[in-house]
């Protein structure tokens, strides 16, 4: 029933999700990250071949904005190879790190992408004549600022009435905060445009360790298009697409001093946009597997 040739509903990801726990007793474990509006589970699973979690982690979020399904696709995609994949160099990376993987983090909006509206964007709890906050913009790190989100409950970037207004962003980010600091390298996964962003996304300063982590991107970016040929822009939010507050990735790095954090916009750079073909789900993931691998070993220097 799981594949990637086609894109899949949040209860077969669960379900899948479920499955490699069982399957997997040692090495995965089931997590619930949060709970949603209309009361649902954010779940997502815990891999580790270290019984001690002695091992650095890496994260992989994906479907905060529910229309960007190839997102949800990649992150499984990855999962499946970090548990499966034969590869001598991806099994070496794979075990010799602790991974979050959270393919569904608004499992509301995802679910009503597949029953009602395929660009729905949003979760689902309405404020006054409209439906939903940007959870992409509902974080407590420069919430409402600076112009890079909305005061309107009808626009597609709405911020939500407060910072953490929403269960989703408020219980996440509380999981969060219990694995933060193992966390070496973040990924949160949206489509569309092939970039690769840097935080942060209120100014177009580059902050903390930007130099060093564009460095690390460059290398990931040309990694990525040895393999399809896809070519990726590396750059910080602001300067690249625009002025965008109150994402998980700035409130984690602000607030926990993640090394190495990146928000990947994947395929395609807009000929079928959030309707990406399914045909395009392994050669993508393919291509941004090899990408991840690539920036463990510049940012560990080993092969
Ligand atoms: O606007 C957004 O939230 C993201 N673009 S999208 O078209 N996928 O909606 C980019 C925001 C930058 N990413 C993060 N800060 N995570
Ligand atoms: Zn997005």
């Amino acid at each position: 029933y799981f594949d990637w040739e086609s894109y899949h509903t949040l209860d077969e990801i669960y379900d899948w999700l479920k499955d490699l726990a069982a399957r997997f007793p040692k090495e995965v474990t089931l997590v619930k990250g949060g709970t949603t509006y209309e009361g649902r589970d954010i779940l997502g699973v815990k891999v580790s071949y270290s019984p001690d979690n002695a091992n650095k982690t890496v994260w992989i979020d994906s479907l905060i904005h529910a229309r960007e399904w190839i997102a949800g696709a990649t992150s499984t995609y990855i999962l499946n190879k970090v548990l499966t994949s034969t590869d001598r160099f991806i099994r070496k990376m794979a075990e010799s790190h602790d991974w979050y993987f959270f393919p569904v983090i608004n499992p509301d909006g995802y679910e009503y992408t597949h029953t009602t509206d395929r660009l729905w964007r949003k979760t689902r709890k309405p404020y006054s004549i409209c439906i939903g906050t940007d959870p992409n913009r509902n974080w407590g790190y420069k919430w409402n600022e600076d112009g890079g989100s909305s005061d309107n409950p009808c626009a597609d970037d709405y911020a939500g009435p407060n910072a953490f207004s929403e269960v989703e962003t408020s219980t996440l980010s509380q999981f969060m905060s219990g694995v933060a600091k193992d966390i070496m390298l973040f990924y949160t996964f949206h489509s569309y445009s092939q970039l690769i962003l840097l935080p942060y996304g209120h100014t177009t300063e580059h902050l903390d360790n930007y130099d060093d982590a564009y460095q690390v991107a460059m290398e990931a970016a040309s990694s990525l298009e040895e393999v399809h040929g896809t070519q990726y822009t590396v750059g910080n939010i602001a300067e690249t697409i625009y002025v965008a507050t109150g994402s998980n990735m700035d409130w984690l790095k602000a607030n926990y001093h993640v090394p190495y954090a990146y928000a990947y916009e994947l395929r395609d750079t807009g000929n079928y946009g959030f309707l990406l073909p399914a045909d395009q789900i392994i050669p993508t993931g393919e291509e941004t597997l090899d990408s991840i691998m690539t920036a463990l070993v510049e940012i560990e220097n080993v092969i």
